[in-house]
């Protein structure tokens, strides 16, 4: 550790990780804020919603950003890579995303088998709710496909396409739309019932469908020698412009983080969940530090062979952030940041790694997805063979990787897993409690597994790198 050995020169070491310092300063006041103004201050509802106010802007300023900096990244990133170099990292990049998102699902489903924690919750400490949506695999595999062919690119950049079941009675008036497809549902076994699939669209970036268009639109326009020089020059302009728009808002950082996590900290009010829950949170937790902690460290370790920690002290930035702010989307301007900079990755590798990794790699949520639902089958006393752990493991980690492409994906991805495997729904509410917590870390494990992509991938692509000199001059040299 070379930051170590220049402990003399603390002003240097300070002024190097000022914002750092300022954010970790914050978060410590923001917990003794909110512990403060918890017990002493006696806020309404009202007034605790106008406290979390300043960190609401920071939320809206890392969101704001996410749209420019994706597309000028992977249009950049691409088409500073031959196509077939850039095939080939983009292999090298899914087989590390499905290796580790598989390694932490099965890591999962070992601890939860061990722990048991679902043998220690009784059961009338649930409150049950009954909630019952029809939602199908297919459908949901079906829509993300969709929404990788937008209809329309500007619409993509705030609304995805959804489609939902409706039951329909035969023989009656009912009559189907001529845009809506019916079709007969066999498993079920009912033959007058009959549904219809319709389609609309909700709120949300479609950023499978973005990501897809700027990888073809990258690399169309690095091909085109000449005649794509102008566009080429134009978004990596438009990348640096962003990134310096980035570092504008992470001055802004400290005081939203403070705010944010004190506002946290005065509106949950029920902490003695806490203990209802404490062993499944013990187990999601410990599931998330192995393979944070052990883990992907190995695996940098022997790829890359070199220290993994010192990797994980550059990324503090991030995984502060991400701690914070529960979104691995909205963390992608520092994650990017610190692997470029701390971390030294190649640029041409994170400016489309990064963006992939934090739509489809999410090795906490499949993790953690495993967990819980095989913690409600603990709860239920309903037995799991080999072959329904074997099914979750599978659509846990599917749905790890579509999450990004459903619309209000946190609860419908869940409710795929429970009923991938006939359980039921109505133990949702229990989990959902504590998912406000645990969503933090398997945030910081998310980012932390997109972030040693990058470094593993470039020491697996040094050759074509190394040939490939980027045709274009690299800003940050004269920035
Ligand atoms: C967690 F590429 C980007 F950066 F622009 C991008 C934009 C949006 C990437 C992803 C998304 C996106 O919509 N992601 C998304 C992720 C949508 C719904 C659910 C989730 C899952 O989120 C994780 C979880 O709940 O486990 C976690 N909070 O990594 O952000």
């Amino acid at each position: 550790m070379q930051w170590l050995k220049k402990k003399w020169n603390f002003r240097d070491l300070l002024m190097k990780n000022r914002l750092l310092i300022a954010t970790v300063v914050s978060v410590l006041l923001g917990i003794g804020l909110g512990v403060i103004v918890r017990d002493h201050g006696a806020l309404s509802s009202l007034d605790t919603f106008y406290f979390g106010f300043p960190g609401e802007i920071l939320m809206r300023m890392l969101k704001l950003i996410i749209l420019p900096l994706i597309v000028s990244s992977i249009i950049t990133g691409v088409a500073s890579l031959k196509s077939e170099v850039s095939g080939l990292i983009g292999l090298r990049a899914i087989g590390y995303y499905f290796l580790t998102t598989i390694l932490a699902t099965i890591l999962g489903i070992i601890l939860v088998i061990t722990i048991k924690p679902g043998g220690s919750v009784s059961t009338e400490d649930i409150d049950r709710f009954g909630t019952s949506q029809n939602v199908s695999m297919v459908d949901a595999m079906l829509d993300l496909i969709r929404n990788m062919f937008p209809e329309n690119l500007v619409q993509a950049c705030f609304q995805q396409y959804k489609t939902k079941r409706e039951e329909i009675v035969l023989g009656g008036s009912n009559a189907t739309s001529p845009s809506s497809v019916s079709h007969r549902n066999s498993l079920q076994g009912d033959s007058s019932i009959d549904y219809r699939v319709v389609g609309s669209y909700s709120d949300g970036i479609n950023i499978l469908g973005l990501i897809v268009f700027c990888f073809v639109f990258g690399s169309v326009i690095g091909n085109m020698g000449e005649r794509g020089r102008t566009l080429v020059d134009f978004f990596e302009a438009l990348n640096e412009a962003t990134m310096r728009v980035v570092q504008i808002i992470m001055c802004y950082m400290p005081i939203g983080i403070l705010f944010l996590i004190a506002a946290k900290i005065i509106a949950v009010d029920d902490w003695s969940i806490f203990t209802k829950l404490g062993l499944y949170m013990a187990t999601v937790l410990s599931g998330l530090a192995i393979h944070g902690l052990l883990v992907l460290p190995v695996l940098y370790a022997v790829v890359v062979r070199k220290n993994p920690y010192a990797f994980a002290w550059g990324m503090t930035q991030a995984i502060l952030t991400s701690l914070m702010i529960s979104s691995s989307s909205a963390t992608l301007p520092v994650t990017l940041k610190c692997v470029e900079e701390n971390n030294g990755v190649d640029k041409r590798i994170t400016r489309f790694m990064l963006p992939v990794g934090a739509t489809i790699n999410m090795d906490g949520t499949a993790l953690y997805e495993a967990i819980a639902a095989i913690f409600i089958a603990q709860l239920n006393n309903y037995p799991l063979t080999i072959g329904q752990i074997i099914t979750i493991s599978i659509t846990s980690t599917a749905a790890s990787i579509g999450a990004a492409g459903i619309p209000s994906a946190g609860l419908v991805t869940m409710m795929i897993v429970l009923t991938a495997v006939g359980l039921p729904a109505n133990d949702l509410p229990l989990i959902l409690s504590v998912d406000w917590l645990l969503d933090r870390f398997r945030t910081v494990i998310n980012v932390l597994g997109d972030a040693y992509g990058a470094g593993i991938v470039e020491k697996l692509s040094e050759s074509e790198l190394d040939q490939t000199s980027s045709p274009m001059p690299d800003y940050a040299e004269h920035g």
